[in-house]
């Protein structure tokens, strides 16, 4: 059976915690993956052979990009900043337009629906607006939509 490929596959070995990072930082981020144990002393060859450069594990491929390290994996995970959950806090709205350097710092961590934006920065949508606008003309984020909402995100 053909299976559909996971957009992070990574390699690790058992107790290895910063292989355990990866998995944790994939579910924090709602990114599919896939964990595939390689036996220790033989994990340096397998990885060689799978074309990564290093011999030690975590070693992901994401999207096309071999990736080895659990600090270089979380900065390629970051940089590839797909949709996940919400934000579920309190709003309370009030003051002046949202400052967009803020706005887009947000969005660069995790992309955001208006909503999440809102509850995350405890700002009202009308004071998002202005700076989503200005960061849309400027070629900052994008929009994207995921399960009927529309969610900013990095570009
Ligand atoms: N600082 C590295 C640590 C990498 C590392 O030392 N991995 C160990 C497992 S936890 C490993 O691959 N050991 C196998 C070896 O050195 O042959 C990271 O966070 O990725």
């Amino acid at each position: 059976m053909l299976r559909e490929m996971s957009e992070v596959k990574f390699y690790t070995v058992p107790g290895s915690h910063p292989g355990v990072a990866v998995a944790l930082m994939c579910d924090y981020k709602g990114i599919d993956y896939e964990r595939v144990y390689l036996l220790p002393v033989l994990s340096k060859a397998s990885l060689r052979l799978r074309g990564f450069p290093g011999i030690t594990v975590p070693a992901a491929r994401i999207g096309k990009a071999k990736v080895q390290g659990s600090v270089a994996i979380a900065r390629a995970l970051d940089e590839r900043a797909e949709v996940i959950a919400d934000f579920s806090k309190h709003v309370s709205a009030t003051g002046k337009p949202a400052d967009f350097n803020v706005v887009l710092e947000t969005l660069r961590r995790r992309p955001c629906s208006l909503e999440d934006l809102s509850a995350g920065l405890g700002l009202s949508k009308e004071q998002l607006e202005p700076a989503l606008t200005k960061l849309q003309a400027l070629s900052k984020i994008t929009t994207e939509e995921k399960n009927q909402k529309k969610y900013y995100k990095p570009l």
